[in-house]
């Protein structure tokens, strides 16, 4: 019998846990073919310089030292457990939270542990391919971490799935594995992990953006009545902010070596730009609608009964529930959303418990301007009049009350063929990614060299300099 208390470091009483231990032995090993066959493409035998987390303490939780990817010690690990902690919103509220999960929640429940679940693995499908076009070892060793990390947090679903949810449980934890991002036949659950990540301005944008989302979602779904899945997302949030971090500062070190070039060679014109090998700020503002727009669909339906059910019923709450003064449980408030009506986009207050989805929308749109912001900045600095805007909430949506109709990022409501007609000037055209992709047709290797498109960061991963050597190929 395999020792699993050795291979994966835990702080949930792996060792004594015989249940929670033969479900691993199934799936531990279908996970390990999964990463084969998915995770990051001809990096199996590279030592990276990762970061693991052996415990929940401030000194245990990142770990660094060279790792081959398959052998990294994917762990389970739950914030440690307050045994005050109560349900604190919803028909529920001030009951002790919940060790096990209740009968009557328990399908819905592990519907939304599998949704969370099935946007891990898919996130490292979708990346698979990119290591080979790196623009540096620093930014190859940051994608790896990314992907890792995924990984665990693949497996900190499962470990609820295991855990409480018995032989359904155990087949929805498979099925996590058999889903593929972009597959026809078995895509992954929600809409933007079946999208393609298909080049390093993509990856950036992804992190900055989608895993963002990660946050808003995990911050909700910590803030759940069902204590294991409470304290499993707050842990998982301490890496989640490192993903964002590649994402923002990725994107800020290609603006600004654009902008550096622009200066130096006094040029402003989109082709120009190009022609000296960076990416134009027409095109980043492209990418970054799209994964704006993608990524904003995931919060789900403007009026959703689902998101409803989930708080009144104390599963899922709102970002930063218990630092909001109010009732908690929503009967009698309102909340504004957007609908069309007519050729015009209106305000109409509907219950705040339907909107909840809404609610948590805005939340995260009001901090991804913040990042915008901080870009901008970049841009000011550099003398250039350009600026990068969001697009408006009902630009490019398929999901919610803008699904079906046409909106420009300005917000006006159009006709399907004026905004097809405007397409290519907002999102990015086939001609853009060919453009992008050119520029990172191999890899950038050797130690503190950065790809001609990219300015270095500021400093390296854990106080090591740039030109360390963050991956070993041997
Ligand atoms: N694509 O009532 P509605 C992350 C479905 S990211 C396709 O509006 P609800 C990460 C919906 O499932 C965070 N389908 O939705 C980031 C429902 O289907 P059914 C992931 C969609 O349930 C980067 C129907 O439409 N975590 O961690 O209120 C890297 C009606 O929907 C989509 C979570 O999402 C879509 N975009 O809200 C790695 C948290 N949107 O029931 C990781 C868990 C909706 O009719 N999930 N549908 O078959 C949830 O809380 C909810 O499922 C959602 C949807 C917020 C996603």
């Amino acid at each position: 019998m395999i020792d699993y208390t050795e291979k994966i470091p835990n702080n949930v009483d792996l060792g004594r846990d015989r249940v929670l231990q033969r479900a691993l032995e199934h799936w531990q090993p279908a996970y390990m073919n999964w990463w084969y066959d998915m995770g990051p493409s001809e990096s199996h035998a590279l030592e990276v310089y990762l970061r693991t987390a052996t415990s929940v303490e401030p000194d245990g939780w990142a770990q660094f030292g060279y790792v081959r990817m398959p052998e990294y010690r994917w762990g389970i690990f739950l914030q440690p457990r307050d045994a005050t902690r109560r349900v604190n919103f919803g028909v529920h509220q001030g009951q002790p939270a919940w060790q096990e999960v209740p009968g009557e929640y328990r399908s819905t429940l592990r519907r939304v542990i599998v949704t969370q679940g099935d946007t891990e693995p898919a996130s490292v499908e979708q990346q698979r391919l990119l290591g080979m076009c790196c623009p540096s070892l620093y930014d190859l060793r940051n994608i790896f971490q990314v992907n890792v990390e995924e990984g665990r947090h693949l497996w900190a679903m499962v470990y609820l799935l295991h855990r409480y949810f018995g032989r359904d449980g155990r087949e929805e934890a498979e099925a996590l594995l058999e889903r593929r991002s972009g597959d026809a036949d078995n895509p992954r659950i929600l809409g933007a992990f079946n999208e393609p990540t298909p080049d390093w301005l993509a990856f950036y944008m992804f992190t900055f953006f989608t895993d963002r989302d990660g946050k808003f979602q995990l911050c909700a779904l910590a803030e759940s009545g069902f204590d294991p899945l409470a304290r499993t997302c707050r842990f998982m949030l301490t890496e989640e902010a490192h993903h964002m971090f590649v994402g923002e500062t990725g994107i800020s070190r290609i603006l600004q070596r654009t902008c550096e070039v622009m200066k130096e060679h006094k040029v402003e014109n989109a082709s120009d730009v190009r022609a000296l090998g960076v990416i134009d700020l027409p095109t980043m503002q492209k990418y970054l609608n799209f994964h704006f727009s993608v990524t904003i669909d995931l919060f789900g339906s403007d009026a959703s009964s689902n998101a409803a059910s989930y708080y009144t019923t104390g599963l899922k709450g709102r970002y930063e529930e218990t630092k909001i003064e109010d009732d908690h449980v929503l009967q009698n408030a309102e909340y504004p959303v957007l609908e069309v009506s007519g050729s015009k986009v209106i305000t109409r207050h509907v219950s705040a418990l339907t909107a909840l989805n809404e609610r948590l929308r805005d939340d995260y749109i009001t901090e991804i301007q913040g990042g915008v912001d901080r870009w901008n900045k970049i841009i000011e600095q550099a003398g250039i009049s350009f600026r990068l805007t969001l697009p408006h909430k009902g630009f490019h949506r398929a999901i919610g009350n803008f699904a079906g109709h046409f909106i420009s990022p300005e917000g006006e409501v159009l006709t399907k063929e004026a905004w097809e007609n405007n397409r290519d000037r907002w999102m990015p055209s086939a001609a853009d990614q060919k453009f992008v992709q050119s520029l990172m047709t191999g890899r950038v290797i050797e130690p503190g060299k950065f790809a001609n498109w990219i300015a270095p960061p500021i400093r390296g991963v854990n106080r090591q300099p740039l030109n360390f050597e963050y991956v070993r190929f041997n």
